[in-house]
């Protein structure tokens, strides 16, 4: 483990119970240079306002930030969603408990950090977006009333993650043919809402998925994972729903019956008027989207032209093409993509715009991925405001 020598010391300082960055400065206890006071999110890395916008717990990256970065969202920079808050686990500490019916002979097995460590690694470039993300735009542009974190488009990062497939952790444990279901659980605290105690945050995963693409990961973007993501250990599920990608997880449960837990009975479905009355299916997979890396009310001189960019995404199919509208969604052209549409990853694109017209103007951006999916005018609504994926009218001033 590449671990700093002031990570080192603070390792030293924690005892075996995860203690939250919050704790720590609330108990004025000085854990080094190591973790600075912890943001307001209670969050360990800083959240300076120029690349994140504060949401209580949450922190969304400023899009516009995203400019001068390039495929890979540097973990400085990458928004995160936290239940309760960062929990502070050394890898010595760490275990990963898998256990259930799932398993042959029903004994729960243990792993190391070192052990997963030794096991082989794969390497995978992945989106890590919030059912959540651009929820803010149900109220703002379909005036509707929704639930949650009102985030903008910022809940969203790309990282290359590496790790441990999760098939070769269920296989070593004893994975049998009649398992079902899994749920890995976060070491983070029990979330309380509405009073309700949730318990721990987990999430039912089908097997056939966690055999599939699911990675145990320790690095991102070629370092340990940072505190906030997830350290030591997180799950990446690639194209699904960020709260499938549990971070700070400690154990795996394997079921031959299928699990529930809140996060997919009363949360991540979809409930209102246009779905069933229990709720749609558990979410899944993520959806497709455009974003202009500018600031929203950014002013644009006039008679001048201007070079604009933004980034294009789908977890359904690369992105095969994005069209911009400058004049509300009656004209539309295409961008110039400047990276090879992949899957699990996001595609920069750019724009001429020479604005004739002082005054106050909407810049829209539609992404279609080679499945055929295109971004809709609306989305359909939802209580929650999960899945947000139509046409975000972005505000510009003509100057
Ligand atoms: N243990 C744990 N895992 C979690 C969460 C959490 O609060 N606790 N939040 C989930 C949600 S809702 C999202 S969108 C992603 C965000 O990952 P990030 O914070 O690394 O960006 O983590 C998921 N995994
Ligand atoms: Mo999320």
């Amino acid at each position: 483990m590449p671990a700093s020598p002031d990570r080192r010391r603070l390792l030293r300082l924690l005892a075996a119970a995860p203690v939250t960055a919050s704790a720590l400065a609330a108990a004025g206890t000085a854990p080094a240079r190591a973790v600075p006071a912890p943001a307001a999110a209670g969050t360990v890395k800083p959240l300076p306002p120029e690349h994140f916008t504060v949401h209580g717990t949450n922190a969304e990256t400023v899009f516009s930030s995203l400019r001068d970065t390039g495929t890979l969202t540097p973990a400085d920079r990458f928004f995160v969603r936290n239940h309760t808050s960062t929990p502070l686990i050394g890898e010595r500490d760490w275990r990963l408990t898998v256990w259930g019916s799932g398993l042959h002979g029903s004994r729960p097995v243990e792993f190391s950090y070192d052990q997963l460590r030794s096991m082989p690694s794969v390497s995978r470039t992945a989106l890590v977006e919030c059912a959540g993300n651009a929820r803010s735009y149900f109220a703002s542009q379909q005036g509707e009333t929704v639930s949650g974190t009102p985030w903008t488009l910022g809940a969203v990062g790309a990282a290359r993650w590496r790790g441990v497939p999760l098939r070769d952790v269920l296989h070593r444990a004893g994975l049998s043919s009649t398992a079902v279901d899994i749920m890995p659980s976060g070491l983070d605290g029990e979330v309380v809402s509405g009073g309700v105690n949730l318990g721990r945050v987990r999430r039912p995963l089908p097997v056939a998925k966690a055999l599939d693409d699911v990675i145990l990961a320790y690095e991102m973007n070629g370092e340990p994972l940072p505190y906030d993501h997830g350290f030591p250990v997180r799950v990446i599920v690639p194209a699904w729903i960020g709260i499938a990608s549990v971070k700070w997880v400690g154990d795996i449960e394997v079921s031959d019956t299928p699990l529930a837990s809140p996060w997919n009975t009363q949360l991540y479905r979809l409930f209102g008027a246009a779905h069933p009355p229990g709720g749609s299916a558990p979410l899944t997979r993520q959806t497709v989207k455009s974003a202009w890396e500018l600031p929203s009310g950014a002013a644009l001189e006039a008679g001048r032209n201007h070079r604009l960019t933004g980034r294009a995404w789908s977890a359904a199919a690369p992105v095969r093409h994005v069209e911009i509208s400058t004049d509300g969604g009656v004209g539309w052209r295409r961008a110039a993509l400047h990276d090879t549409p992949r899957p699990g990853g996001w595609v920069r694109w750019s724009a001429q715009w020479c604005p004739g017209v002082t005054g106050p103007a909407r810049l829209l951006a539609r992404t279609t991925d080679t499945a055929g999916n295109t971004q809709p005018e609306r989305t359909v609504h939802n209580t929650q405001g999960y899945l947000f994926d139509a046409v975000v009218r972005h505000p510009v001033t003509v100057v």
